[in-house]
């Protein structure tokens, strides 16, 4: 098995401090660098979102963050601003060795859909190419480490399930917002779709 570690959204908004903070979101680091040496491909997302983006509440009027709304591709949650392109917030925390990273995708960079996977918008159907660079590296594993459980990482790993890949979510070394219990409803969702949650 060829794997590649997949490294997601480990940005200043998402850690303490931050404008989109998942508690604990900087405890990850020191170990998600320390297992970068073990792969031979290492990839990270980035949380990459225009001023403006449709998915921040503060473009709908009436809304605030952490309500929903109706998107032409299904149910959409409002954040507060954050990862706004060229941003402090969207960096990489300062921890994060991105050195030895391989690629950095970036997404939600289209103003009127959000992508909260890797893979796919959140159409579920606008690729962001990951699928065909992992297939020209044989990659057929992925371990998936980052922010947010419940979402970004969610998302890519049932991407990654649905694609064919062998996923595997590092629990430890991965961060809930945690919306509801959105933390026990995505590892159930995982675990139904065949990740192995470690
Ligand atoms: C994320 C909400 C909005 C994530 C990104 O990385 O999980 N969550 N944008
Ligand atoms: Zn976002």
């Amino acid at each position: 098995m060829n794997a590649a570690l997949l490294v997601i959204d480990v940005q200043n908004d998402f850690c303490p401090g931050g404008a989109l903070a998942v508690p604990g979101g900087d405890e990850i680091v020191p170990e998600i660098n320390n297992l970068m040496s073990d792969f031979k491909d290492v990839i990270l997302t980035q949380d990459w979102h225009p001023a403006g983006h449709s998915s921040f509440a503060s473009g709908h009027p009436g809304k605030a963050p952490f309500e929903t709304v109706e998107m032409e591709y299904g149910t959409q949650v409002l954040w507060p601003d954050h990862c706004v392109q060229g941003s402090h917030g969207g960096a990489f925390h300062p921890g994060l060795d991105t050195t030895p990273a391989h690629l950095i995708i970036r997404k939600g960079m289209s103003l009127n859909i959000d992508s909260y996977s890797a893979f796919f918008e959140n159409d579920r159907s606008t690729a962001t190419g990951l699928d065909g660079y992992l297939q020209k590296r044989d990659v057929t594993e992925l371990v998936m480490v980052g922010l947010a459980t419940d979402f970004c990482v969610q998302f890519s790993a049932l991407d990654a399930a649905r694609l064919g890949y062998k996923v595997v979510v590092r629990r430890d070394l991965c961060r809930a917002i945690d919306l509801d219990g959105s933390r026990a409803q995505a590892e159930a969702a995982m675990r139904e779709a065949g990740v192995a949650l470690e």
